[in-house]
């Protein structure tokens, strides 16, 4: 028998307060002061428990003890995820609802997604010419809206570009705000569940029909397990489910401009845009910046671990941002050094900026592979295609603001496109 030990505790009615203020860095905060990588805290009115790292991340992601359905608070289904999405089930009809998601995340989808934002660069970047001045945060919402539609078999009209991009990043911009930031993010997502919901009875009914293998014909006409067609709310969430995170790549594509302007030497690397050195860059992009900050379940019944004691439905947080910098996993994981990943060990529990463990069997992010090209695409661009000044501005980003962003959310001038 295990002997049991005390998880470290953080004294408090209820600390989620202190979430909001010290943001990605929380759970590491409390990880040095315990010196321990997990604690217990109260969080949303109840005892959580927080940890990071790679034995914890390998624990959350065993889908025998932890389980999705009623640990993400109903505010962040409202805003971000949406309600009786893939992210909310667990078990045989999450592997069912998954396998739908990576049906079209293959080869020939990849390259296509590629192939798409190269396109939409280049159109961008005959308009930036034309501009005094660009803040790429905005430019890359509304050329990844216009990539996502495109990818996912939407049509969408020039005129209607700019509020697709405002729906989709309210929703983002909203998922930890409270008061009116987080009721925009509500109202963006009941208009853009109707759009969608509209769209998929077009297909069903024969009005529309969009090429085999995109989002739009694949979630209209997948069956779930007893062999129904998805409630075409549910098919609405999904389709939200791929276009609402490619246009949250913008933050990535943000944190890579910053990258590319501020480690010069790291820039030069990529001159010859080889891949393997596009692919380093924006995977120590992905390590470095905080982006979405930690993921929560919920343990299926009481267990003990390493001699800590879970009950059955106790709330569980893995700190993502915290177990990309764990000291013990990166050496000197506040510099940014691509290098790292040339012997990096792959493991699927180390290096968790989209979740971890397995793409297929357990919760892990559907859209990793692409944004990966996108942002290999997007780098390229921005260290090779163009060339722009940098005017004085504030590219500092805070670690409690989620998601965080440069606070100029980057702005260029004179954008030239190079030969
Ligand atoms: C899940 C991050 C882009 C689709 C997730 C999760 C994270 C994440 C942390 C949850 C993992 C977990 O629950 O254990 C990100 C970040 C992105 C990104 C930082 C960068 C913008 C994408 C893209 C797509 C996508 C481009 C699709 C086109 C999904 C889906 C899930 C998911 C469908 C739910 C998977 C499941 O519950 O099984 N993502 N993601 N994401 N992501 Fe992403
Ligand atoms: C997506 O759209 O699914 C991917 C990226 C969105 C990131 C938003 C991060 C900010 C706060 C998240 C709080 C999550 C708590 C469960």
């Amino acid at each position: 028998m295990e002997t049991s030990r005390p998880i470290p505790k953080e004294e408090g009615i209820d600390n989620s307060l202190s979430v909001l203020r010290e943001g990605y860095l929380y759970v590491t905060n409390r990880a040095i002061g315990f010196q321990s990588d997990i604690f217990e805290t109260r969080l949303l009115g109840e005892r959580a428990i927080c940890m990071r790292g790679e034995e914890a991340a390998k624990l959350f992601y065993d889908g025998e003890k932890f389980q999705r359905h009623g640990a993400a608070p109903k505010r962040v289904l409202k805003t971000l995820f949406g309600e009786n999405g893939v992210q909310t089930l667990d078990g045989e009809e999450h592997r069912h609802r998954k396998a739908m998601f990576m049906s079209i995340m293959n080869r020939d989808g990849l390259l296509a997604m590629r192939e798409i934002t190269r396109k939409q660069w280049m159109l961008a970047v005959e308009r930036f010419e034309e501009l005094e001045q660009i803040v790429i945060y905005d430019e890359a919402k509304e050329l990844l809206c216009r990539a996502a539609c495109e990818w996912a078999g939407i049509p969408i009209s020039g005129e209607e570009v700019k509020e697709k991009t405002e729906w989709l990043g309210a929703m983002i911009e909203s998922a930890a705000a409270i008061g009116i930031k987080h009721r925009r993010g509500r109202m963006a997502r009941s208009k853009a569940e109707q759009w969608l919901e509209g769209l998929v009875l077009d297909v069903r009914e024969g009005r529309m029909h969009p090429a085999n293998g995109t989002a739009l014909s694949v979630f209209s006409k997948h069956r779930d397990l007893a062999g129904n067609r998805l409630d075409p709310k549910v098919a609405a969430v999904e389709i939200l489910n791929i276009l609402r995170p490619i246009v949250a790549v913008a933050v990535y594509v943000c944190f890579t401009a910053l990258a590319v302007i501020q480690q010069p030497e790291e820039r030069e690397k990529l001159m010859t845009s080889e891949e393997g050195k596009l692919q380093r860059f924006v995977q120590e992009v992905r390590r470095f910046y905080p982006f979405f900050p930690f993921v929560p379940a919920r343990a299926i019944r009481d267990f003990t671990w390493k001699g800590y004691e879970f009950n059955k439905g106790v709330l569980t947080i893995l700190d993502l941002y915290g177990t990309n910098h764990h000291p013990k996993l990166w050496d000197q994981p506040e510099l940014f050094n691509p290098d790292r990943f040339k012997d990096w060990n792959g493991s699927p529990f180390s290096f968790i900026p989209q979740g971890g463990g397995d793409h297929d069997a357990g919760h892990r992010c559907a859209g990793e592979w692409i944004t990966l090209e996108i942002m290999k695409e997007s780098a390229d661009v921005l260290a090779n295609w163009i060339r722009y000044e940098v005017p004085l501005q504030d590219l500092s980003f805070r670690f409690h603001d989620m998601p965080s962003l440069p606070h100029s959310r980057i702005i260029i001038r004179n954008v030239k496109r190079l030969n």
